[in-house]
């Protein structure tokens, strides 16, 4: 290396230290993350506030003179097996007549789209106008056909809360009235995200209380400690109560027990149990009836744990019951606490929520929250204009770091998936069932795991895949039949999912057909291996995607018309009408059989159905944009495309573009013309929309590459869709908002679905300066990145498995790159705007720009 060059790689080497030593500088001196109020919450869904570590959820509402900390554990369903042992995962008709009519249905179908081709096929007319028609609606045959393909949701079941923790001042639980209950001061509530703990305090007749709440992942325990500055002022009574019907609660030695079954349940179904040990710190103790009273104490600890008798199910036995009781679980979880002073609890807890936590930071220039708001004056302040721009930015940031804290609390390794209200439900018939719904809403739940760095967070999603498999393949083979009537491979699931392998049908007519279901739910062990590169889970894996791909081998249906494979029937998600091939079908069918044929080259898998799926893969009905320049959301162009149709909540059509990677904005000229298509599909929809439809439009508009437009949505998102303890709301309370527009905002920041990494694909004006630590990329790169003037400065890259590192960002050419310790890199540039080099596993990589 001559002098000057030396000079000029010193000099570099010297900048990117600056920069990244700026970054943890910065890092350190961040805000705080916290939800913070000045009132006890009144509303479960608005304003409790949530803990959870994936087994247990608890929504705390902080009240004084009685709290209520309302409880959930994770596998707590009624319905299934153990209210009907002849409970088949919701399968109605014989096989046989589930048949007969998909056949029926089938041929009607394709005669009513070759007579609408015929007669109604859009146009443009002589004055440039295109004009377009709608399928007509079903008829009454045709109605009567799809009806018959419906399934049983009867035991179909649903989530269902526990019941609640009570911590009341006695005389508030026994005769005196509530107004001589004395008056406090000082009330404060708040949950710290950077360490998954939640703290009450206030004043009281001089004396200054503090409550903190928090729930372990390691100890599987609920923790609440009640403190206070003066010697003996503490005298609480505790008590459970639970809208169960069917359960016994009694209380001995200062332990509350509960144990129970959903009131639908036989004796061999679900059973519960939970226990609540209470522990004071000088002070008396006493039992009375079902309640622990505690009086005059210097320090309260209570710990609780809750356990059932349910097991996944991941082989056909379609046992989903454990012989071993669940109270002997919580016992176990209780004596073992009960062993650890609370600072270990509390030291324990942090050091396992942080290790995924902190592995991704977000840091935006100049967020702040400069008065200490609360969190529902910076959200008034959001939506009347009148917060400042630091507010606002920390507010953002806030709710950006709140999505992954929530996925950490509702989804951990060996526990269920988050639903679609995480771990969180009220009372025994929450919306929905507080179900599995798997034409958006559970997959949304998981975008984020990957690219926010949390995957052991996102095994809970594959291994419930894995859970359904088995049933799945009894529905193929139930309600589906190759188009010459013999038997299909494979398995499927369709929109709405339980605990209890239901993959049958749903029984709505306007969403319950959704067979695409299976196909979409495999992107997540796709997404998995793509960031993480673990071949041996691939390996183990392969299988489930080789046979979802197989079933749509055996059901695609030629059209007449074209020749092209489509799914037949089918049905837009929630906006139909039946149609043949419907882009949401075809995208989803073709990001499969994408995924198997990339796992099959990996794997080096030789076998005859890789041909298969090759040959169906070319012959797909694919993406299409309209005469109105609209990316067309059926086969046919149609009227309904071209008006937005009032701006339904689905956009589902454009799943080529996310969460699909069929369609990358910028790859090539065709794909840039779908994008463009798209656009014009989006702006025709409009930005309304529920909470997770809004969320889904930021990662659209990310990928589109318009940040102003991903951040106008993220706007409206907190404005119109955001409740006061920054749930998201559909409405009513809906988490998958909350985790599409964490996943939304890192689309804004790191883009890889191409086959490349894009840095700040997507930034917004209102992002101008900021950095980033530790977003992932496809190929298992780990990303750090600090920006100035919406321009990136510098980037730091580790390479944890070895592999080619693509990066696409503007000018990157001109950018230098060296190995850190020293060595400079000579990247490949494949155009200005195009690098890429060969990577050492383990080796960090410095992008930095040149002054
Ligand atoms: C899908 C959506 C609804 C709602 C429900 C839980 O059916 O279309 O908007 O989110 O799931």
């Amino acid at each position: 290396m001559t002098e000057n060059k030396y000079n000029i790689q010193m000099k570099k080497y010297l900048i990117v230290s600056i920069l990244f030593y700026s970054l943890s500088g910065n890092a350190q001196n961040a805000p705080a993350l916290k939800l913070q109020y000045n009132f006890p919450a009144i509303s479960w869904e608005k304003e409790a506030l949530p803990l959870g570590n994936g087994n247990i959820g608890a929504m705390v509402f902080g009240g004084v003179g009685i709290d209520s900390i309302q409880i959930n554990e994770h596998s707590l369903w009624s319905g299934g097996p153990g209210k009907n042992p002849n409970y088949n995962g919701g399968h109605a008709r014989t096989p046989e007549q589930a048949k007969q009519n998909l056949q029926a249905l089938r041929k009607a179908m394709q005669e009513k789209m070759t007579d609408f081709t015929n007669r109604q096929a859009a146009f443009v007319d002589a004055n440039g106008k295109v004009v377009a028609a709608d399928y007509s609606p079903e008829d009454s045959t045709m109605r009567s056909y799809i009806t018959a393909l419906m399934g049983d949701r009867t035991d179909f079941g649903s989530y269902q809360s526990l019941g609640n923790i009570h911590i009341a001042y006695p005389s508030l639980s026994g005769n005196t009235k509530v107004s001589d209950f004395p008056a406090y001061t000082n009330y404060h509530r708040e949950l710290d995200i950077d360490r998954a703990v939640l703290k009450v305090s206030y004043t009281q007749e001089g004396v200054s209380f503090v409550r903190e709440y928090f729930i372990s992942h390691p100890d599987n325990v609920l923790v609440i400690r009640l403190t206070a500055n003066k010697p003996r002022s503490l005298s609480r009574v505790i008590y459970l109560t639970t809208p169960q019907p069917a359960v016994n609660i009694t209380a001995e030695n200062g332990v509350i027990t509960m144990t129970g079954k959903p009131a639908d349940q036989t004796d061999n179904g679900l059973k519960f149990a939970r226990q609540i040990k209470v522990k004071a710190i000088r002070g008396t103790m006493k039992v009375a009836g079902n309640k622990v009273i505690v009086e005059n104490a210097d320090e309260i600890v209570l710990l609780s744990s809750a356990a059932t008798n349910y097991r996944q199910s991941m082989d056909d036995s379609f046992n989903y019951f454990t012989d071993s009781a669940p109270l002997a679980k919580v016992q176990k979880a209780i004596t073992r606490s009960a062993k650890k002073s609370y600072s270990d609890l509390l030291k324990t807890h942090i050091n396992d929520y942080q290790s995924l936590f902190n592995r991704m930071s977000l840091f935006l220039t100049d967020a702040a929250n400069t008065e200490n708001k609360t969190t529902n004056q910076l959200l008034t302040g959001y939506k009347n204009n009148t917060n400042s721009a630091a507010e606002n930015l920390y507010l953002e940031k806030l709710y950006f770091q709140f999505g992954r804290y929530l996925l950490i609390s509702s989804s951990r390794k060996n526990g269920l998936p988050a639903n679609l209200q995480g771990i969180w439900a009220e009372g025994l018939a929450p919306p929905w069932g507080a179900d599995y719904h798997t034409n958006i809403n559970i997959q949304m739940n998981y975008w984020l795991a990957e690219q926010t760095n949390l995957p052991e967070c996102h095994l809970p999603a594959i291994e419930y895949t894995k859970s359904l498999v088995p049933r799945g393949r009894v529905t193929a083979s139930h309600y589906y039949c190759r188009p010459d009537g013999n038997p299909v491979r494979g398995w499927v699931i369709h929109h709405e999912n339980n605990i209890w392998g239901n993959t049958g049908p749903g029984n709505w007519y306007t969403a319950f057909y959704f067979p695409a279901a299976a196909g979409w739910m495999c992107q997540d062990i796709w997404e998995y291996y793509n960031f993480n590169q673990d071949k041996a889970f691939l390996e183990d894996n392969f299988p489930i995607m080789l046979d979802a791909a197989l079933f749509w081998v055996d059901n695609l249906w030629r059209d007449s018309r074209d020749g092209k494979l489509v799914a037949n029937p089918s049905y837009s998600p929630e906006h139909g009408p039946y149609s043949l091939g419907a882009s949401c079908d075809q995208a989803i069918i073709t990001e499969l059989f994408d995924m198997v044929l990339k796992a099959a080259s990996i794997l080096h898998k030789n076998i005859p159905e890789i041909d298969e799926i090759v040959a169906a893969k070319n012959n797909l009905s694919g993406p299409q944009i309209g005469l109105a320049g609209q990316f067309m959301e059926w086969k046919d162009e149609l009227q309904l495309d071209i008006t937005g149709d009032g701006g339904h909540r689905h956009a589902n059509h454009l799943f080529w573009l996310h969460p699909g990677s069929q369609i990358v904005a910028g790859r090539s000229p065709q794909e840039n013309l779908y994008a463009e298509a798209m656009k014009n599909s989006l702006n025709t929809r409009g930005d309304g929309g529920t909470g997770w439809s809004k969320a889904w439009k930021i990662n659209f508009w990310a990928r589109l590459h318009d940040g102003n437009r991903s951040h106008k949505l993220l706007e409206e998102l907190l404005k119109e869709s955001t409740l006061t303890n920054l749930y998201d709301t559909h409405p009513p309370f809906q988490i998958d908002g909350n985790f599409g527009a964490t996943a939304g905002m890192t689309e804004m920041l790191v883009q890889s679905q191409g086959g490349y990494i894009e840095l700040l694909p997507a930034l917004p004006d209102r992002w101008s300066d900021g950095q980033f630590k530790g977003i992932k990329a496809r190929g298992n790169f780990e990303l750090s990145a600090v920006w100035e003037n919406k321009s990136l400065r510098s980037a730091e890259i580790i390479s944890h498995s070895g592999n080619i590192c693509k990066i696409k960002y503007k000018g990157i050419k001109y950018y230098s790159v060296t190995q850190k310790g020293g060595k400079t890199i000579s990247p490949k540039p494949v155009d200005d705007n195009f690098i890429e080099f060969e990577t050492t596993p383990g080796a960090v990589y410095v992008v930095t720009a040149l002054l």
